[in-house]
């Protein structure tokens, strides 16, 4: 061989790259890494509803008026450089009395679960009032109008939720504010859903799902799962219900699917893995979760995050009392692009998850 052909490679992995280009090769140590599954993206971690409350109250001090910004805390995973998991954002806010949040939209798809609400507590989406009392879901599906106001003469709280690292990843932000406090209301309320879940529809909205907002009042969700309490439920969450699209009857919005859980007195869980990851919020009661091997002890309003592809199981620590969690999790995204499984068994009438040899399947 001549000298000139024999470059060396790494002198010619440098000339590729200043030609805007990488050889395979390159890309080795990335996939030998993926071997047996992605590495959980970011931490298990708990955000203490003492701490949380705590800040929120002085948040109403550092900014006195709502309008300013959403006043929102966001919960930061410390093992990402953003969001609560790598698709998701959970947070909570505030609104002291008679204060609105402006109206604004976004193509981040969110959710509201009430903590501390009242008929009096109102979020406003593209024209329907939605009530928030305690433990109530509200969508607020992506590109519709929303303010929220708070009609009561005490704080208030709850928990908001957006996909807003999926929407970022995919650089499809937008967001526009209305340029008014707020918007106004339909003269009938629940005209939105009552005019495209029945027996005729608009045929000029195409994809009617993303644009429907729609309350689940506690009243109604918490009998339904109080009354599965003798059914087998699931071995790996125990008694867990979806809040469903009101439209298709399918998950809660494109890109989140909301669940209601309830651990009976006692309960243990087995434990097992998605690929998928997973925001809570303890609506009462007092559990362990263990997510690859942390304990995350939570009691009443506590939140936690379970990284996508981290092992976990439930425990009840309380033999009298049921313990109920709210989530939200990334599920109908991954399911979208055939990316949803579980071991050591498909529990949601999937596909199961890609078989690795025993020999290969990288320690844990
Ligand atoms: O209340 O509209 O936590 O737009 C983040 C972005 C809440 C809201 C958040 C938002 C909102
Ligand atoms: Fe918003």
């Amino acid at each position: 061989m001549s000298g000139e052909a024999s470059k060396g490679l790494a002198r010619f992995d440098q000339e590729l790259a200043e030609a805007a280009m990488k050889g395979q090769w390159e890309f080795d140590r990335l996939l030998e890494g993926l071997v047996g599954g992605p590495r959980p993206a970011g931490v298990p971690h708990l955000w203490r509803w003492k701490d949380v409350n705590a800040k929120l109250l002085e948040a109403c001090d550092v900014l006195p008026e709502s309008f300013t910004a959403r006043r929102n805390l966001a919960f930061m995973n410390p093992g990402l450089d953003r969001g609560t998991s790598h698709t998701m954002v959970m947070g909570m806010q505030m609104l002291k009395p008679g204060e609105i949040a402006w109206s604004h939209r976004h193509t981040m798809a969110a959710i509201r679960f009430v903590v501390d609400g009242s008929p009096d507590l109102v979020t406003v989406v593209d024209g329907e009032r939605l009530p928030m009392e305690d433990n109530d879901l509200v969508l607020t599906p992506r590109w519709t109008w929303h303010d929220h106001h708070n009609g009561t003469d005490g704080n208030v709280t709850w928990l908001d939720a957006l996909d807003i690292g999926l929407v970022l990843a995919l650089n499809g932000g937008f967001y526009e504010t209305l340029g008014e406090r707020r918007q106004p209301e339909h003269e009938r309320s629940g005209s939105t859903l009552a005019n495209r879940s029945g027996d005729v529809r608009p045929t000029w909205e195409r994809r009617k799902e993303l644009h429907v907002p729609h309350r689940y009042p506690w009243r109604d969700v918490e009998p339904i799962l109080l009354g599965m309490a003798a059914e087998d439920g699931s071995p790996f969450d125990g008694i867990v219900l979806e809040y469903v699209n009101p439209i298709t009857g399918g998950h809660t919005m494109p890109t989140i699917s909301c669940w209601i859980q309830m651990l009976r007195p006692g309960e243990r869980t087995r434990p097992h893995r998605q690929t998928s990851s997973g925001m809570y919020h303890v609506v009462r009661g007092a559990g362990t979760t263990t997510v690859d091997g942390v304990d995350l002890e939570w009691t009443d309003r506590d939140c936690f995050v379970i990284p996508n592809w981290a092992e976990h199981s439930f425990v009840n620590r309380s033999t009298t009392e049921e313990a109920i969690l709210f989530s939200v999790h990334d599920i109908p995204t991954l399911e979208a692009l055939g990316l949803y499984y579980e071991t050591p068994e498909p529990s949601l009438g999937v596909a199961p998850w890609p078989a690795v040899p025993a020999d290969v399947t990288r320690p844990r």
